[in-house]
């Protein structure tokens, strides 16, 4: 039987994938959450929104037929993957992650890590006022009302519906993939003395830490949170070889 296979997208990785199946014919869904109005546009199949939890994913998979799944998401969206990674063990249908590994600093970095969001805003507490670009899109930027002496930089991909709940702000609207070049002229232009970021690794984010890097600004990283164990791999190709090899381990 030809597979079908999910793509869990919404990263520069699950978009490089979907042009792969798309050129080598291999039928594909590529499912976006519905976070942003108008997410790119995709050379497959393409489906929006969530599933309804795992029990209205698993009813996904068999009403479409899925035969193998890839959790493209990005490495903070631990909620789908671990919804994934229980549907595809309730179906035996074989799962693969393609993510990208995490940042590592170099030198010339001035990385403090935080292990997660509430790390972060203790992090910046007992701090001084300073002028903070917080590049952690718009989801989560409410966790910093706790700390509303700094002003901030904040960049989001849509105007959000209500103001941003930070009394002293800046609010940048744009959509990655980044530019180091730009991104070094934004933290000048808006005097940056701190980066907040997550580790979200890949290419798309790392514009900011480049130019943090650049202009020898501290960045306070945010560790990835848990995800499930499954198997992962940081290629394209690697899924290719694993879509094969699948196939021929289920004799189809
Ligand atoms: C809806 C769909 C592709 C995918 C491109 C990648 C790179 C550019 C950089 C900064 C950091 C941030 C944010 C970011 C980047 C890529 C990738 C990536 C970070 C789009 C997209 C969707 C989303 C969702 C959005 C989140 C937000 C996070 C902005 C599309 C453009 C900050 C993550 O307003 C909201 O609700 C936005 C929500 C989840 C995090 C947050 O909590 O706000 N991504 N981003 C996906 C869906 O509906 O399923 O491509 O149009 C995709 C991309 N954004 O195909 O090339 O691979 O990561 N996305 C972070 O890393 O910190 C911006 O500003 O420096
Ligand atoms: P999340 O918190 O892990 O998931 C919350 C719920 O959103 C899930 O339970 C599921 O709803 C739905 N969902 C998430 N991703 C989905 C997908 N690709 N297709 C269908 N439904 C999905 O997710 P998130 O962190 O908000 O991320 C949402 C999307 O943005 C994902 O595609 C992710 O790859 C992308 N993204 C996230 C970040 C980030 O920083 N979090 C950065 C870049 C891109 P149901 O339970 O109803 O099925």
């Amino acid at each position: 039987m030809r597979p079908t296979l999910l793509i869990l997208g919404g990263t520069t990785e699950a978009s490089r994938l979907a042009r792969r199946v798309a050129d080598l014919a291999v039928e594909a869904v590529y499912s976006y959450a519905g976070r942003v109005a108008t997410p790119d546009r995709q050379p497959i199949e393409t489906r929006v929104g969530g599933f309804g939890g795992v029990e209205g994913l698993i009813d996904y998979l068999r009403d479409r037929r899925i035969t193998h799944i890839v959790d493209a998401t990005h490495p903070f969206a631990a909620q789908i993957s671990h919804n994934v990674s229980a549907a595809a063990t309730a179906t035996s249908l074989p799962l693969i992650a393609l993510t990208r590994l995490p940042w590592t600093p170099i030198d010339g970095d001035q990385w403090t890590t935080a292990t997660d969001m509430a790390d972060a805003v203790k992090h910046v507490e007992a701090k001084e006022k300073r002028r903070i670009f917080l590049a952690i899109g718009r989801t989560e930027i409410s966790a910093f009302r706790r700390v509303p002496h700094h002003h901030y930089l904040l960049r989001m991909v849509e105007p959000p519906e209500t103001p941003p709940s930070l009394p002293d702000h800046t609010l940048v609207i744009a959509r990655g993939p980044f530019d180091e070049t730009a991104d070094r002229a934004l933290l000048q232009h808006h005097e940056i003395d701190l980066v907040v970021s997550k580790n979200s690794g890949g290419a798309g984010a790392y514009a900011k830490i480049g130019a943090a890097r650049a202009l020898g600004l501290p960045v306070l990283m945010i560790n990835r949170p848990r995800l499930p164990t499954r198997r992962e791999v940081s290629e394209v190709d690697e899924v290719i070889a694993w879509l094969h090899h699948a196939d021929t381990e289920r004799g189809v």
